[in-house]
């Protein structure tokens, strides 16, 4: 091969008539200015080059190319632009061909249906997947892949943004070959050698006319998925100019379409969504970065252990089953252990029938869940997590039972909710060993870990959690020791504030409605009858002695649940479940019970719009936040976000609560709180930081940087 130019991220070099221009900038090849130009100057160097026959693009390192650079979006924007530099390749005269391994997303896939032939390894994983960053397919690919596959398939591509495997994308007809092996420069010489053997000329997607010959078909499949994202995708803004960028790709000529293309990809850039959606894409992988990774190292994880076969105990269980590993998992005695058993192949075999595993896989996972009735079956667990009950006394002798039995460096972690690390770890000799691993229910689902770091837990037991968190693909969040840690101990004051609105004059179907109109999936009192109210009301009376007297307390969830009305599991809760329904509906008791206790409380009742619980319950949540900042228990706001994005539903395209108050403006925030300060200046105190935020002009991002 020789060199023939060198062009920083995007490099060119002839091999024989063949030019291989790499796409060479780490970690993922995304597609910044350097790599555009130096692309872009390597196809138009190419045209003229008597030598080169036709263009072959790879990516360097384990990617093709993951799209475009995620961190530019928001800034000014720097030339060639993407779509350019597509419309560039596959105008080129020489045939171009695009290899194709690891991640060819977004951008990177344009890049690709812009050449003019593709292979892919088996690697390879295609996407458009813009969709999950409030974006859609800025560089042709609104246009090019509805020729390629038809509308329906591309609608389908874009509004879901999964990933296709190789093989898959043969099949739907994205790219046109498949080759063995993991070098793409190799395969992808060959196969541009075949094609000059054949004679093969360059075969532009924008002439393709096969997949949207039926226009009126086209039609009726954007109009259906227009119909689908109305229902499932709600209140999202790209997911609707994907599908009129569709519909110009079926009723426009080509060049005209990308002008459409550009109109409705520049609205969607422009959109507070799509600010917020970047925000937690790059807040996600953040969270892995914490101090205690620099000082230690992970130690081994073969096995796992899990006391206790609960609900929770179960879930993580499967969870780390699903990762591979074996887990013994103990129990007190041979009843509870097999309860906890069948709460495990409880979910596989529910796996097994929505076809999402077969039976080999299921009895291989249940195959490494081993079972016992003393604790010294866990003495050579790497790591033990404890899933008892709630309960500090409990807790502590747990823990004195597994120093006794652990082997030398095992990792003990507590999976408590809300108690103190600090306090279990005294009832080993080894608290440096001891954690907190906060799952979330049902724990073999959620992707939230709250990693909780106790006074003395030792950085490589820090390190150990966040790699048992990598192994379980779990998102892990470090937090600092408080009561409910980063997530519950906000939940616990927005949900108060919830509280406070309902004995005023909001009735707990309105909050809920006001909740989700701001984008939730369900309101409080809903996840309230979903969760079951005995375990708020539980630890209620665990706080009673210790609650701030000066601190208003509302009673309605008590009343209902002196009645045993906890919710779904009992029939009825804030809404009644009629024949085990799993959606509620609206019940005149609960109102005639609320009315009693705003007598009782000697409140008039008032009206609240929807945005004015929309901002008392953010307000709440916000500055509980900020005070969760300012103790330390959150290392940075945007951790704080990616705790509420994925452990407590709040809407993703808002960013979490951090990025979504600096979206509003602080003062702003700040001003609310002091307006409810003149009702009941105890619940609203405002946060000292946010305090010091608003006065001073800045915002949480501008601590997400300094961390
Ligand atoms: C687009 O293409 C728009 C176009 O249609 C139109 C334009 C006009 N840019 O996830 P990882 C960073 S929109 C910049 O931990 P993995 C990431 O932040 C784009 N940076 O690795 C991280 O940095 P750090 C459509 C990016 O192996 C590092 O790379 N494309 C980008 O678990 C490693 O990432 C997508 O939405 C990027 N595009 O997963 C794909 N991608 O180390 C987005 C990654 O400093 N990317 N980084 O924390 C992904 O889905 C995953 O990163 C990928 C690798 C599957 C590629």
């Amino acid at each position: 091969m020789t060199d023939s130019s060198t062009a920083g991220a995007a490099h060119a070099r002839r091999d024989e008539d063949i030019l291989v221009i790499t796409l060479d900038h780490p970690p993922v090849n995304a597609l910044s200015a350097d790599v555009r130009r130096g692309l872009a100057d390597a196809i138009q160097a190419a045209q003229t080059d008597p030598d080169v026959r036709a263009i072959l693009l790879v990516g360097a390192g384990k990617n093709f190319i993951a799209g475009a650079d995620i961190r530019e979006f928001g800034k000014p924007p720097k030339p060639p632009a993407l779509p350019d530099v597509c419309n560039q390749i596959e105008a080129s005269t020489k045939p171009v061909v695009a290899a194709l391994h690891g991640a060819a997303l977004g951008g990177g896939l344009e890049v690709a249906l812009a050449a003019h032939y593709r292979l892919a390894l088996a690697s390879a994983k295609l996407g458009l997947p813009e969709v999950n960053l409030g974006l859609l397919p800025g560089a042709g690919g609104t246009q090019r892949t509805p020729r390629l596959i038809g509308a329906a398939a591309a609608l389908d591509l874009m509004l879901s943004g999964k990933h296709l495997s190789a093989d898959a994308a043969l099949r739907a007809g994205l790219v046109d070959t498949l080759a063995e092996g993991n070098d793409p420069l190799t395969a992808g010489l060959a196969y541009t050698r075949q094609l000059l053997a054949e004679d093969a000329g360059p075969r532009r997607s924008r002439d393709a006319t096969a997949a949207l010959a039926d226009k009126a078909a086209a039609l009726a499949e954007a109009a259906a998925a227009g119909e689908r994202i109305a229902k499932t995708l709600r209140g999202l803004y790209s997911p609707e100019k994907i599908v009129d960028a569709v519909r110009a790709a079926i009723e426009q000529p080509f060049d005209e379409g990308l002008r459409t293309e550009r109109a409705l990809f520049l609205q969607c850039l422009d959109s507070p969504q799509r600010a917020g959606l970047v925000h937690a894409f790059f807040a996600e992988r953040e969270t892995a970065k914490v101090p205690e990774l620099k000082e230690g190292k992970a130690r081994a994880l073969n096995k796992i252990g899990v006391v206790g076969g609960g609900t929770m105990g179960a879930g993580i269980a499967v969870s780390v089953l699903d990762a591979g590993l074996p887990v013994v998992m103990v129990e007190q005695d041979d009843a509870a252990l097999e309860r906890g058993r069948a709460r495990v192949a409880q979910v596989y075999d529910l796996l097994v029938k929505k076809g999402r595993i077969t039976q080999e896989e299921r009895d291989a996972r249940l195959a490494r869940l081993t079972g016992a009735t003393t604790y010294d079956a866990l003495n050579d667990a790497d790591l033990i997590i404890e899933a008892v009950f709630e309960d500090m006394d409990v807790k502590l002798a747990v823990f004195a039972e597994l120093d006794r039995v652990a082997k030398p460096g095992a990792v003990l972690a507590t999976n408590t909710s809300y108690l103190d690390v600090n306090r279990v770890a005294t009832a080993t000799r080894h608290p440096g060993n001891v954690l907190g691993l906060h799952f979330f229910s049902p724990a073999n689902i959620m992707k939230l870990l709250e990693i909780v770091v106790g006074e003395q837990t030792a950085p490589d037991t820090v390190a150990t959690g966040f790699e048992l968190a990598r192994k379980l693909r779990k998102t892990p969040v470090r937090a600092g020791v408080c009561d409910g840690f980063i997530g519950n101990r906000i939940l616990a004051v927005h949900r108060q504030a919830a509280d406070m609105m309902m004995e005023d004059g909001a009735s707990p179907y309105d909050i809920d409605a006001a909740v989700r109109e701001f984008g939730y999936p369900m309101g409080p009192y809903q996840m309230a009858d979903l969760a079951g109210g005995d375990i708020g009301w539980a630890t209620r009376k665990r706080r009673a002695a210790t609650r701030d007297p000066a601190l208003r307390y509302v009673q309605i969830p008590d009343r209902l649940c002196e009645r045993g009305w906890f919710g779904q599991k009992t029939g009825r809760g804030f809404y009644l479940y009629p024949d085990g329904a799993r959606v509620g509906t609206p019940d005149p008791e609960v109102l005639a019970i609320i009315d009693d206790e705003r007598r009782r409380a000697g409140v008039t009742p008032r009206p609240f719009t929807h945005e004015d619980i929309q901002r008392r319950y953010l307000a709440a949540m916000i500055n509980e936040a900020a005070n969760v900042l300012d103790q330390g228990i959150a290392l940075r706001p945007s951790d704080v976000d990616v705790v509420f994005l994925s452990g407590y539903g709040f809407p993703r395209h808002h960013g979490g609560p951090m990025h979504y108050a600096d979206s509003v403006g602080l003062d702003r925030v700040l001003a609310d709180i002091r307006a409810y300060a003149q009702e009941d200046p105890a619940f609203w105190k405002p946060s000292p930081l946010l305090v010091r935020l608003a006065e001073s002009g800045r915002n949480f991002a501008s601590l997400n940087q300094a961390a």
